[in-house]
């Protein structure tokens, strides 16, 4: 039980956060067989010729949530925007069940050719794009996004609505709308069954699509009744794993099971995302999700997108010296990779960039998925609001200095096996050390922003030296350097650094 102290930071955090919410072959595609349960599970995401994926990107967006359309404000424009001006080279882009499946078993192709123009302007920009199957507080009707009205049963709960939106996953109506979601055997077994089946059509869709990299089963998924208030708020989980660990098991593996099997009949090859549930994994707590089994034949092609938002951040209004959300979510998600060591994409983070030390906290963040090897995607390709969440001015258009911090060097494609990589937003220096692999074709590509951080220009250095000096050429437009290294030593580290 909380105390009366503890509810009244509880509603306080509520009220200003609950937001928070070996490397694989490419095999050709192969008809999906029966589970290979224990087929070891894969570090990276690897391009056709055989380079890992490391992403940068953005999530887009939230106007998609909502309107007659459900279309994100993404132009063709903004696509080059995003690849050339921030060197992003992926999207999370959001699409929403009742968008897709407006009608019980009746699929809105006309929805997901508006998607598929806007996949094709990201991907025709080397963007790589995750459907991201997005709700908030499970359905539009309660305030946010999500299921079709048809697919909401309440049981006759209470709502009211909230003013903070997260704060409406407390409501009655909506813990009882999940709980008949999540009870696949209880008095609506239609409501998974239907979500699987929007997902296959998906999948159907943007199977073989080259610049559809993965499929995110579903957006911050909530528990329902099952959601424990005081973990996510105050980072205290029972030892026996409460509530949390019951979901995870029982419902939550099981339903994601379900969807991945689902996808497959469809999509042998798509890379297919699980996130933790909603809240307290994002802000540092553990997963208790198990290792989920890939029915498609050859290597399992399952990876991580889980969130980050700092509670306390949000809750404080700015980065306390005492908070621990990023050191204790590395630790949690370092403890699950261990368990089934999958590639890993922090699907969400982002913050508002006018609270206190808030730049502190985007460097600890990035200079963290740098060193746990997990790529991001920013929260959202929204113009900034009033408290500074976007990266870019609603009105002009220009970057805000948020854009400087976001936006950073990175190896968007390691042609070997990526050791370790780092960027140091004080000296400017970026870090990578290779080491060759077998099999691996074209070259190592790195993202220099010259203009935004090397004003005066930067020099690139290999060592050792390959026996013929460096071989490498720049993409002046979209800022990429691309170098071949060869196999003569078996690291090397490749380094970035002002003039
Ligand atoms: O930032 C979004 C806010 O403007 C919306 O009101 C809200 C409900 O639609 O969603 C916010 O975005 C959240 C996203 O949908 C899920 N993860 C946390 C995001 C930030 O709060």
């Amino acid at each position: 039980m909380l105390t009366r102290c503890q509810q009244s930071r509880c509603a306080l955090a509520l009220a200003s956060s609950l937001a928070l919410a070996g490397c694989g072959g490419d095999e050709a595609a192969t008809p999906a067989t029966t589970p290979q349960a224990d087929a070891p599970y894969v570090p990276w995401i690897t391009d056709a010729e055989g380079r890992a994926m490391i992403f940068h990107g953005i999530n887009v967006d939230n106007r998609a949530k909502v309107g007659p359309e459900h279309l994100p404000a993404l132009t063709q424009a903004d696509a080059a925007r995003i690849a050339k001006g921030w060197g992003f080279d992926f999207v999370r882009l959001l699409v929403l069940w009742d968008a897709i499946e407006p009608q019980p078993g009746q699929i809105d192709e006309a929805y997901l050719d508006r998607v598929a123009t806007r996949v094709d302007w990201l991907a025709a920009e080397g963007i790589s794009v995750m459907l991201d199957m997005h709700q908030d507080v499970y359905a539009a009707q309660f305030c946010c996004d999500g299921a079709p009205a048809w697919a909401v049963f309440d049981d006759g709960k209470s709502f009211e609505l909230q003013s903070t939106w997260s704060v409406n996953y407390l409501q009655p109506a909506v813990q009882a709308a999940f709980d008949n979601f999540w009870a696949a055997d209880g008095a609506h077994p239609e409501l998974q069954r239907h979500y699987a089946a929007a997902w296959k059509a998906v999948a159907a869709r943007f199977r073989g699509h080259p610049g559809v990299v993965g499929y995110d089963v579903m957006n911050e998924p909530f528990p329902g009744s099952d959601f424990d208030l005081t973990e996510a708020l105050l980072r205290v989980t029972p030892a026996d794993g409460g509530s949390s660990r019951r979901f995870d098991e029982q419902k939550f593996a099981p339903f994601y099971q379900r969807v991945i099997g689902s996808i497959r009949e469809a999509d042998p090859d798509t890379w297919i995302f699980f996130e933790p549930r909603y809240a307290a994994p994002g802000n540092g707590s553990p997963s208790f999700v198990p290792r989920l089994d890939d029915p498609r034949a050859g290597t399992p092609r399952i990876a991580y997108g889980p969130h980050l938002y700092s509670t306390l951040l949000e809750a404080n209004g700015a980065y306390g010296k005492t908070d621990v959300a990023i050191a204790a979510w590395e630790a949690e998600r370092a403890k699950e990779t261990a368990r089934w060591p999958v590639p890993v994409v922090i699907g969400e983070w982002g913050l508002a960039f006018g609270a206190g030390d808030a730049t502190r906290f985007a460097e600890e963040t990035l200079a963290m998925a740098d060193r746990t090897h997990a790529g991001w995607a920013y929260w959202s390709w929204d113009p900034s609001d009033a408290k500074g969440w976007g990266l870019f001015d609603g009105a002009t258009g220009a970057d805000n200095p948020s854009a400087d911090v976001v936006v950073r060097p990175y190896p968007r494609r390691v042609a070997g096996e990526p050791v370790r990589w780092s960027y140091d937003p004080a000296t400017r220096l970026f870090e990578l050390v290779v080491r060759p692999r077998d099999g691996v074709t074209g070259a190592t590509e790195i993202y220099v922003p010259a203009k935004r951080h090397y004003p005066n220009g930067w020099q690139l250095s290999v060592t050792p030296e390959p026996a013929g000096g460096v071989v490498s050429s720049w993409d002046a437009e979209r800022e990429i350097v691309s170098l071949t290294l060869d196999a003569s030593a078996s690291e090397r580290t490749v380094r970035v650094a002002p003039k």
